[in-house]
């Protein structure tokens, strides 16, 4: 008697479900895991600069995918074991040279050759990256952007089991997170200081055993300073890891050096004056030296003090180049006296509150002096006389 058609339907539909059965396992085993690359507070004040978490064990064949939600830049990057790290910036700002060059979404990486996202930001939608890691190995990975900004893939063979799952990737990544923004929200209260006006904070930590995250409050000291004509406002770089610029006027195509009307000073800052709102001064990156590492070349001290001096009264605005975008702004008020002005004078340093500092003539007499000398001397920016911060190629390289 033969089977009624449904019944034989019903047979071919369960040998199939079988053969599923027997093969889905094998599909699931390559598993694609999640993580975040930095995390902000809502005013994008507050950065997290770290993966999150930066530490995973996964297996051969599986895939990470990096979600990138800040308006920070990041980069993911994995170089080859020993590889020197490239520069960021190649010779226009915001062109990188990459490592080299940028790998395509859902690259593999095992280590023989470099995979490289280029610079990802939320605009506003996060963007996403992802590395398939074919076989077992121990990888670390980098922010080419943030120098103190490290991770580590474990790679397992299959026969092994792993630590963790996604859910403890998730939970470990949002107390960082927390932690982290919470850093930098702290160093709120460090934003004025006796010697001037902070130009952004930060701190370097680390949340496991696979290298530095860093916290940083991308803001000045204080977001609007009313000074006096003829006060030297200091802005000084309390971030161990970021460049951050002063920036007044036009934001020039390229802000990592100074603007021809910087000029170095023999105490390591860098000053300018300035006459009228609508002129253009930029500080250049104000950074921090390095830490430096064994057998390596020393680098040399950074520049991280930036002075101007206001010889007229008006509104002067300035952003730092670099990180505008989170909303790292200030403006200076001048006004032809600041009489009585206790919380102003205690932000600049006056003339007549610091008698050992240049006088307003000196400055103006060294700066006229300096830009009717020639150009031809040591140690310089092309084009930038007596500029006598680091090399160019210090600059350029972080
Ligand atoms: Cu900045």
């Amino acid at each position: 008697m033969t089977k009624p058609i449904g019944s034989q339907l019903k047979r071919i539909y369960w040998h199939s479900a079988l053969l599923i059965a027997l093969l889905v396992p094998h599909a699931a085993l390559a598993n694609t895991w999640q993580l975040l690359v930095g995390a902000q507070a809502y005013d994008r004040a507050n950065q997290a600069l770290g993966f999150l978490p930066n530490e995973i064990w996964i297996h051969a064949g599986d895939s990470i995918r990096w979600t990138f939600p800040t308006q920070e830049r990041h980069t993911l990057t994995f170089l080859t074991p020993g590889q020197v790290r490239p520069p960021l910036f190649g010779a226009i700002w915001g062109v990188e040279v990459g490592c080299p060059g940028t790998t395509p979404d859902g690259s593999d990486y095992d280590g023989s050759t470099c995979v490289h996202s280029g610079i990802l930001l939320a605009a506003p939608d996060p963007p996403t990256y992802s590395v398939h890691f074919p076989s077992a190995g121990n990888f670390k990975f980098v922010c080419l952007a943030h120098a103190d900004m490290t991770g580590v893939v474990h790679v397992m063979e299959l026969a092994e089991s792993l630590p963790h799952d996604q859910d403890f990737y998730d939970r470990q990544g949002q107390a960082e997170q927390a932690l982290l923004r919470g850093d930098a929200a702290r160093l709120n209260s460090r934003g004025t200081y006796a010697g001037g006006m902070a130009a952004g904070l930060g701190e370097i930590v680390t949340t496991t055993g696979a290298g530095s995250q860093t916290a940083s409050l991308m803001r000045f000291g204080r977001g609007r300073i009313v000074v006096g004509v003829g006060d030297t406002v200091e802005w000084t770089s309390l971030d161990p890891s970021i460049n951050h610029t002063v920036t007044f006027g036009t934001e020039p195509a390229d802000p990592r050096p100074p603007s021809a009307n910087v000029l170095g000073t023999s105490d390591g800052a860098r000053e300018a004056v300035i006459g009228s709102p609508t002129d253009s001064v930029n500080s250049g990156f104000l950074s921090p030296a390095p830490q430096d590492r064994a057998k390596l070349p020393q680098s040399p001290p950074g520049v991280t003090r930036f002075r101007v001096t206001f010889t007229s009264p008006g509104t002067f605005n300035y952003i730092c180049a670099v990180h505008d975008q989170l909303g790292m702004k200030g403006t200076v008020i001048v006004h032809r006296e600041v009489a009585g002005n206790e919380s102003a004078v205690s932000l600049v340093l006056s003339r007549r509150h610091l008698p050992g500092w240049p006088r307003l003539s000196d400055v103006r007499s060294r700066s006229q002096a300096r830009s009717e000398s020639s150009p031809a001397t040591s140690n310089n920016i092309p084009g930038r006389p007596n500029y006598a911060g680091p090399a160019q190629t210090e600059i350029f390289s972080h």
